[in-house]
């Protein structure tokens, strides 16, 4: 299906006046609205190729209708995110979940939609079918050569299916590690995860990057061989200038202060870029936003203070990614309100006054930096980014619009209500 711009124009007509008032209203408070319009507009949120179906979790899968059946309906589904929210505008593609066949023809689908693709991601966490040996004990880390010989080529394959794409980075994620004490020798893992990443790292194409995400537990309940930052980073810096960490905001031991590993990461350069969800309490792949949109907020103002003091753009010199699972939400439903979550903390970190905070800081006074950060926390930017998606051609309220317009239903009248889209 598609969504027509008579479709978007008549819709945002019904709610123009509405949303113009608000919006003239924030805008009267601020001075540079045009700048933060501008950046609003040029900010991107990778969309996930494996969370567009119904997620399960380890206890069962729940499945919606009208899921994606293959690569080009789920480049489908993220033009529909894309037209509503024009915020969207790419696709991280896991592999081997989502290889694209005809790579000319899949890249045309996705011209079409204005999507471009962001970083490819391998999977050495699961055995394939037919697979003749196995990543049970590990993958880039595990004590058999051959194993790691597989995983290597796996994702030496990644940037092949990248390259003929356009993407520019291959993400990697290890489940590598230990359920027990005793079970694995830490020095040796690191030093054979090590070996690994170097015939990884040597295959990347120029301008490419190594995105090397971390995990503190989970499939590996006690240790994990890439489980922290520190880890990440030390893999990172002896890899070379192409390698980054990734930040994965599920992947940290409850209260982490994310924030200030992004501070750091930053600053060292080695910052690859987001996975983004929410949780509660462990890898919990929650809506962006859903439960501590404060800490995202904290989180962007360090990125966005951090990148311009390293002169970076904000709209490319990072990767943007939501890496979330739906369980209970429409898929696509969830995936915008991920995508207008990470606008709102991005549009609040924009309106910091970064000197009068930077004067606080001086002056040890922590009342000040407070009121600085919550003044912009507590303004309500959703008329800023509403005006941002308008201007690009978007919906006013892309949620609104969803159900009005029932696009949900459509998908299932065209894919069935029995469909089971790959991925988590
Ligand atoms: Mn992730």
């Amino acid at each position: 299906m598609n969504i027509e711009k008579f479709q978007i124009a008549d819709f945002n007509d019904a709610h123009r006046q509405a949303h113009e008032r608000s919006f003239e209203y924030i805008a009267g408070t601020i001075p540079h609205v045009a700048d933060i319009l501008q950046q609003l507009q040029g900010f991107q949120v990778a969309i996930p190729s494996w969370a567009l179906g119904t997620g399960g979790t380890r206890f069962g899968r729940f499945s919606g209708g009208g899921e994606p059946r293959n690569l080009e309906e789920k480049i489908t589904d993220i033009g529909l995110l894309h037209a509503l929210n024009r915020s969207s505008g790419a696709i991280s593609l896991h592999i081997p979940w989502d290889i694209p066949e005809n790579a000319a023809n899949i890249k045309a689908l996705a011209a079409q939609h204005d999507i471009r693709f962001d970083a490819v991601n391998s999977n050495t966490f699961q055995d394939q079918p037919g697979q003749e040996l196995s990543y049970k004990f590990g993958s880039l880390h595990h004590t058999d050569k051959g194993v790691r010989k597989l995983a290597v080529e796996h994702n030496m394959e990644v940037i092949k299916y990248g390259v003929e794409l356009g993407s520019n980075a291959l993400s990697l994620w290890l489940a590598d590690g230990s359920c027990f004490p005793g079970q694995l020798n830490f020095r040796g893992a690191f030093k054979r995860t090590l070996d690994s990443l170097q015939e990884i790292y040597a295959a990347l194409p120029d301008a490419w990057k190594l995105y090397i995400e971390y995990k503190a537990y989970e499939p590996n309940f006690y240790s994990t061989t890439i489980g922290d930052w520190g880890q990440s980073l030390l893999f990172a810096n002896k890899l070379g200038a192409k390698a980054y960490t990734l930040v994965d905001l599920g992947h940290h031991l409850p209260n982490a202060n994310i924030e200030q590993i992004v501070a750091l990461l930053l600053m060292e350069g080695k910052l690859a870029g987001f996975h983004f969800n929410d949780s509660k309490y462990g890898d919990d792949d929650l809506t962006v936003g859903s439960i501590n949109p404060y800490q995202l907020f904290l989180i962007f103002n360090e990125l966005v203070e951090g990148m311009d003091a390293r002169g970076m753009n904000h709209a490319s010199d990072l990767g943007w990614m939501i890496d979330a699972s739906h369980n209970v939400k429409d898929p696509l439903e969830d995936l915008l309100q991920s995508v207008e979550a990470i606008m709102i903390a991005y549009a609040q970190a924009l309106l910091v006054d970064t000197k009068a905070l930077q004067a606080a800081q001086q002056n040890n006074d922590a009342v000040a930096a407070q009121e600085i950060l919550q003044y912009a926390y507590r303004t309500d930017v959703r008329p800023l980014v509403a005006q941002a998606r308008l201007q690009a051609g978007g919906v006013l309220q892309p949620v609104a619009f969803y159900r009005q317009f029932k696009v949900r239903e459509q998908l299932i009248k065209e894919r069935g209500l029995k469909t089971v889209a790959t991925g988590l």
